[in-house]
């Protein structure tokens, strides 16, 4: 399996994978050189559309389905569509999208197809009680689906500690518990919440929250939820740290015990994953920085397998 990018005619990343109808298909986001300023509020990730890419074998062709959804379609959407993912159920496919409202505000959207790479048709506002970014959607064996979703600093978690929008929240330091990413059920027609955000525990090895002063474990951004052996895995990006690790539960609403990291930093700031089973084996894609020699803002997305020992812990990718 190639270690080098899978895509080189765009700049992509946040890849979510998933294997639909025999093939694996991949919902990056679309990076694209930007006027925007570089901040920590993420400015610089300005991005405006999705392009849907599949491949029949892990080493096969990447093929580009093209523009599957655009910003100009979405009328609620102001600027900056962030990290995706897509479901399928009941014979419809969705895709699931964060962008800053016409409020400066974090909301998520779902747009529905009747095909893995679209086109997608949004719906005209945000799912309602949706914020912050990073959706991922899991449907478990039993055909319910979870949407996994927050991300801090740019991403606003902070905003919202309370029952509406704070802009004076902050991140948690020191002995104070981290934030928390949120889970909810969603609607049998995949389309809202079907009830209110759930705050995802992710404990340590005493069974104690994690510490928002511990970076290097709290949760930042990318949630991302499988489920391997009976065992739920939920696991994330440590953001200003740079690693990606996972948590392991026994429901998809956690709580989930830290079980150490996936990747260690790559080139460029953010970092940001799936992990899917395809034909027997699970991949990790990924994203680095080597196609533009370390912009953070042009990112790449990339493949490794990962394996697991006999209790079902992941080992680090290499
Ligand atoms: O791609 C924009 C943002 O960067 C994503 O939403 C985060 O997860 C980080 O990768």
């Amino acid at each position: 399996m190639s270690e080098k990018p899978l895509i080189k005619h765009l700049y992509t990343a946040d890849p979510s994978a998933h294997v639909f109808e025999g093939k694996l298909y991949i919902y990056p986001s679309h990076d694209r050189e930007t006027d925007q300023p570089t901040n920590d509020n993420g400015d610089q990730y300005d991005m405006v559309d999705y392009h849907v890419f599949s491949m029949e074998s892990i080493d096969g062709e990447v093929t580009d389905h093209g523009v599957a959804l655009d910003m100009k379609d979405v009328p609620w959407v102001k600027q900056q569509m962030w990290a995706p993912d897509a479901a399928a159920k009941n014979g419809k496919y969705y895709l699931y999208f964060p962008a800053r409202g016409k409020d400066d505000i974090f909301r998520i959207g779902v747009a529905v197809g009747n095909r893995p790479e679209g086109p997608f048709t949004p719906q005209p506002e945000p799912m309602k009680g949706s914020f912050s970014i990073d959706p991922a959607v899991f449907v478990d064996d039993d055909n319910e689906a979870y949407i996994y979703f927050g991300g801090i600093w740019g991403g606003q978690l902070q905003n919202w500690e309370g029952d509406s929008f704070d802009p004076d929240g902050k991140e948690p330091e020191g002995d104070a518990p981290a934030l928390l990413p949120r889970v909810a059920k969603l609607t049998d027609d995949m389309l809202e919440f079907a009830e209110t955000p759930r705050r995802i525990e992710i404990l340590d090895e005493n069974g104690d929250l994690l510490k928002g002063g511990d970076h290097d474990r709290r949760f930042f951004e990318a949630a991302w939820l499988h489920k391997y052996n009976g065992k739920y895995y939920f696991s994330y990006s440590t953001g200003d740290t740079h690693y990606l690790c996972y948590a392991m539960g026994d429901s998809p609403y956690g709580p989930f015990t830290y079980g150490g990291r996936i990747l260690e930093p790559v080139l460029g700031w953010t970092t940001h994953h799936s992990i899917v089973e395809f034909k027997g084996k699970w991949y990790l894609f990924h994203h680095d920085c080597e196609l533009s020699d370390g912009v953070n803002h042009l990112r790449n997305v990339k493949v490794k397998e990962i394996f697991y020992d006999d209790d079902g812990k992941i080992l680090p990718a290499k």
